[in-house]
């Protein structure tokens, strides 16, 4: 297994976000890829690697340009607002629901915030945009690697990616690295990529991405959105649009839902895929999922996530593995290891 370790993930390091009412520390923080990476080391699963810069325009395969242009310039603004905001998160606070339109982009900062988000949990910081653009290095990387013939890559990034869409930010994720790699994939002559995201929330973003396309096939198993973020997609009707018509395949379980259920939806799952007959697979990896996660109600143990590992390996796809959501800093690293060390072993 090849490791693309984004060295400057800790500059995104937002310090609070919104939670009833209050501002709470921010759950996504530096240490959890810190967990991540000692455990890699431990356990010796091969190389980690830094990866090469890819040009913008590899990111505006997924993001559109004014987006990009927004997220890349966004820090400067805030702080040209006034220089004490140097010190401050930048927090969206208004947001152009249904009759409000978002086709005029605002000239005034905060609007331009609301526009391009989703929610007030996921600040933006002095490195977001550092960070989030390494991340996506590392996909494009990972996807390079395996169409040169890599059997296995991981993206050891933060922040996360899969609740960002073409031109929005949320759920602590600013690209969706998930679907930079598969589009990735595709021009880089794949024919066909599946996504399975097991990150313990709906994918939102890369589902949206995607949703008109027979290409990439998408399936999300989450908890059911009417109880958990982010609520306001991820339902088993989405089935896709169009062209995209069957190609999007949403399990959801209720929150508290046993590990069997669980993995009786890992099986549907890896059916379908098998029946899509993809040239590569892409797994957003949250181990959000895991019995002690503070954000989450699903009771996946540590020894679970080798028997996931062995079962994506059983598929027999170029696979590359995104690192998303887990919040139990103590077993994140542990959880995400065993994962990549039971693809690696069950062949
Ligand atoms: C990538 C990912 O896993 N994103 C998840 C975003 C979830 N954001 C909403 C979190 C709500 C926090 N609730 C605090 C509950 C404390 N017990
Ligand atoms: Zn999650």
């Amino acid at each position: 297994m090849l490791t693309f370790y984004n060295e400057l993930h800790a500059q995104h390091q937002g310090r609070h976000e919104f939670f009833r009412g209050e501002l709470v520390p921010c759950f996504e923080k530096p240490e959890r890829a810190d967990s991540v990476l000692a455990e890699l080391g431990r356990r010796g699963l091969g190389r980690i690697v830094t990866p090469h810069g890819v040009p913008l325009m590899s990111l505006e395969r997924v993001h559109t340009p004014r987006y990009l242009h927004f997220l890349r310039n966004a820090w400067n603004e805030w702080v040209a607002l006034d220089p004490a905001n140097a010190k401050k998160d930048a927090i969206p606070s208004v947001w152009p629901v249904r009759t409000l339109r978002s086709d005029i982009e605002p000239d005034n900062f905060a609007a331009r915030m609301g526009l391009y988000s989703m929610d007030s949990g996921t600040p933006l910081t002095a490195g977001t945009w550092t960070a989030a653009k390494t991340g996506a290095d590392c996909a494009v990387n990972a996807a390079h690697a395996l169409r040169l013939g890599e059997r296995g890559a991981f993206v050891l990034s933060r922040p996360p990616g899969h609740h960002a869409g073409a031109d929005f930010f949320g759920g602590y994720c600013f690209l969706n690295n998930a679907a930079l790699a598969a589009q990735h994939l595709l021009d880089d002559g794949a024919r066909k990529v599946a996504i399975i995201d097991i990150d313990y929330h709906h994918g939102n973003g890369t589902q949206s991405i995607f949703y008109q396309r027979s290409d990439v096939l998408f399936i999300s198993i989450h908890a059911d959105p009417r109880g958990e973020y982010p609520f306001y997609l991820g339902h088993a009707d989405e089935r896709g649009e169009g062209a995209g018509h069957g190609f999007n395949l949403n399990l959801p379980l209720a929150a508290g839902s046993s590990t069997q259920a669980w993995f009786s939806a890992l099986e549907t799952a890896c059916i379908r895929i098998g029946s899509f007959a993809p040239d590569a697979l892409v797994v957003s990896l949250g181990v959000d999922t895991f019995a002690g996660d503070p954000l989450s109600r699903f009771s996946l143990q540590s020894a679970d996530y080798l028997k996931i590992g062995e079962r994506l390996a059983w598929l027999n796809l170029p696979t590359a593995f995104i690192f998303e959501g887990g919040y139990a800093i103590k077993e994140l690293g542990v959880n995400v290891v065993n994962v990549l060390e039971g693809y690696e072993t069950a062949l």
